[in-house]
């Protein structure tokens, strides 16, 4: 156990100190992840939402360090049979990273050579000493087997915890930090006017017309988040093209003169969940790329590829209608975080994330509708335009508001038609209209705001949202899966 706890702290504190080399126990939380059949995955992220890859990777820990103390008993007879299944491990993490384009050769094969060789070497001098805990110097030898025990438990230790503390602190030393470092943004004039002061209510607890991007939702099936050296990067654009198109990231940059605010929500978003968010993406519009290419009729489908094999297909048909889809390198006027996708990025107005909004692009190809994206093969819909809806930001489910006129507001969305009206019912009374801040764009989300005279005692707010073709949110209650939840909103709170 004591020789596993070292290997894996040592990867880990490698990892960190050179900033590009992932951790093993990162490795092998992601082929876990890969070999869990979807009902697990899911499962896992709705019962213990962000912190499901911790939850993960502490199991890991525990299942590696498990492994550990039955490698030690065997290894006290068989010593080459240990060293094999510490070797097995180190391979399943080092093959992980193999497959993933983001790290090189030597960065895969690093933390896991490390890892497991060290382990091997402590099982050793371990196995060693508490071999020399026999006949008459027996008490002396056990006593300098626990010392170098103790030892060792107290290096691993700290490596580990060095080693997670560094890396918690953004893997400062990496390439791809330091180039996203050097970028400056806004890399051309804003192009789009700041938004008008009547399309942002001023109301304590409204979610913002942008929401920061230290506060924006993350969703991905990456442990950690790709790190791509803009350097070696390029963007292609391949498949059924007449020109395939290729660009380095300063080509990308000088043509990424397109803006627009656009909503950005996850399938997996409950009715009034907080996966959802609009920003300002600056990058190059979508369709002037495939006109540049030349799509194929056989091309229906654009399919975004990450440098870490996620894959997302829609309809060609959506890139090309006019909406804004953009290739995004910058959000809200900051170069495009790491964990949102740096360097680029597809962003498509009215598609969930999950079929569209691919992060560290490395690839849009042209393919036929018989491709499937990632998520498509585990249950969710093929074809997934985002569905309109509506939430209740203030007051906040179950808090206490004082007697009289009350303000109750949120955001609603319904792209690409944009919200046309929203309704708020107490208990169950008649839907009542809010008011409609500015919008922003139609296919971003808009604020509403609604007065309600409260009486003293326990009631319940919902809210709809109908879109301007008409089109009303759906209230009947479904789950996330396949194609996104439907339902109302709807909030308890107590008058006092
Ligand atoms: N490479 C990659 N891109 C991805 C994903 C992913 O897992 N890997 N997840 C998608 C999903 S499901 C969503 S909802 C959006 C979330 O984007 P955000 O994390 O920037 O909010 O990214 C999409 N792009
Ligand atoms: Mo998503």
């Amino acid at each position: 156990m004591l020789a596993v706890a070292t290997g894996l702290s040592l990867a880990e504190l490698l990892g960190a100190l050179l900033g590009v080399l992932p951790s093993l126990v990162e490795l092998v939380g992601g082929v876990v992840v890969e070999a869990s059949p979807p009902q697990v995955t899911d499962l896992a992220i709705a019962a213990l939402g962000p912190a499901n890859v911790i939850v993960l990777q502490a199991g890991i820990v525990l299942v590696a360090l498990g492994i550990g103390t039955a490698v030690g008993a065997v290894g006290a007879r068989r010593f080459s049979l240990a060293a094999s299944a510490i070797a097995a491990f180190a391979l399943l993490g080092a093959g992980s990273a193999l497959r993933d384009a983001s790290y090189g050769l030597a960065p895969a094969l690093i933390p896991a050579a490390v890892g497991a060789v060290t382990a091997i070497l402590v099982l050793r001098w371990l196995l060693h000493r508490s071999g020399s805990a026999v006949g008459v110097r027996a008490v002396e030898g056990r006593r300098a087997f626990l010392r170098g025990a103790l030892g060792v438990a107290t290096l691993a230790l700290t490596g580990g915890v060095a080693g997670r503390v560094l890396s918690a602190r953004a893997g400062s030393a990496g390439e791809a930090v330091t180039a996203r470092a050097r970028i400056e943004v806004p890399l051309v004039p804003d192009r789009l006017p700041p938004p008008a002061g009547e399309a942002s209510l001023d109301i304590d607890g409204l979610s913002p017309l942008h929401t920061p991007n230290g506060d924006f939702y993350i969703v991905d099936t990456a442990i950690r988040s790709p790190q791509v050296d803009p350097g070696g990067w390029a963007l292609r654009i391949d498949g059924l093209v007449d020109r395939p198109l290729r660009f380095d990231h300063d080509e990308l940059l000088d043509m990424s003169t397109d803006e627009a605010d656009i909503l950005l929500t996850c399938v997996s978003n409950e009715v009034g969940g907080d996966l959802a968010g609009t920003a300002r993406w600056q990058g190059v519009r979508l369709d002037t790329l495939l006109d540049r290419a030349g799509v194929k009729p056989s091309g229906t489908q654009v399919i975004g590829r990450s440098v870490d094999g996620f894959t997302a297909g829609f309809p060609t048909t959506a890139a090309l209608d006019g909406r804004d889809a953009l290739v995004a390198v910058a959000m809200n006027g900051e170069v495009l975080p790491i964990a949102h996708g740096f360097p680029a990025r597809l962003v498509v107005a009215g598609l969930y994330g999950y079929v569209s909004a691919t992060k560290w692009l490395s690839e849009i190809e042209l393919a036929t509708d018989e491709v499937d994206g990632y998520w498509v093969p585990r249950g969710w819909a093929k074809e997934a335009p985002v569905k309109v809806a509506s939430r209740i930001d203030v007051p906040s489910d179950g808090q206490d508001v004082e007697e009289g006129l009350v303000a109750v507001a949120g955001v609603a969305w319904a792209p690409l038609a944009g919200v046309g009206a929203v309704q708020v019912r107490v208990d169950d009374g008649p839907w009542e209209d809010a008011t409609l801040a500015e919008e922003l764009s139609a296919v971003s989300w808009r604020q509403w705001h609604f007065e309600w005279r409260a009486a003293v005692g326990a009631h319940s707010l919902s809210v709809r949202a109908i879109d301007r073709d008409g089109t009303a949110q759906v209230g009947e209650e479904s789950p996330p899966r396949p194609a996104g939840a439907t339902g109302y909103h709807r909030i308890a709170a107590r008058v006092v």
